[in-house]
């Protein structure tokens, strides 16, 4: 599947819960940042949420599914 690239990269911000550790953080930020056209991730545990930057337009069900797949669940942020 590709996605479309995006004129400028953006940012959107999910919360994830099920992190109990910095372990779980880290899984977290790598199954995010391993997906095609995210370029960065930082998660924060104390806040349960991630904030990504995303130079392709990466479909959030895709993104929920992969943290889902690892056990964690996640939904976007509305602003
Ligand atoms: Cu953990």
């Amino acid at each position: 599947m590709t996605s479309a690239d995006l004129s400028s990269p953006r940012q959107l911000m999910l919360d994830v819960s099920g992190m109990t550790c910095g372990g779980c953080a880290a899984s977290v930020q790598r199954l995010l940042t391993g997906m095609d056209g995210v370029a960065d991730a930082s998660v924060d545990l104390a806040a349960k949420s991630a904030t990504l930057t995303v130079t392709k337009d990466v479909p959030v069900p895709d993104m929920i599914a992969v943290l889902e797949n690892a056990g964690f669940s996640a939904q976007l942020r509305e602003e």
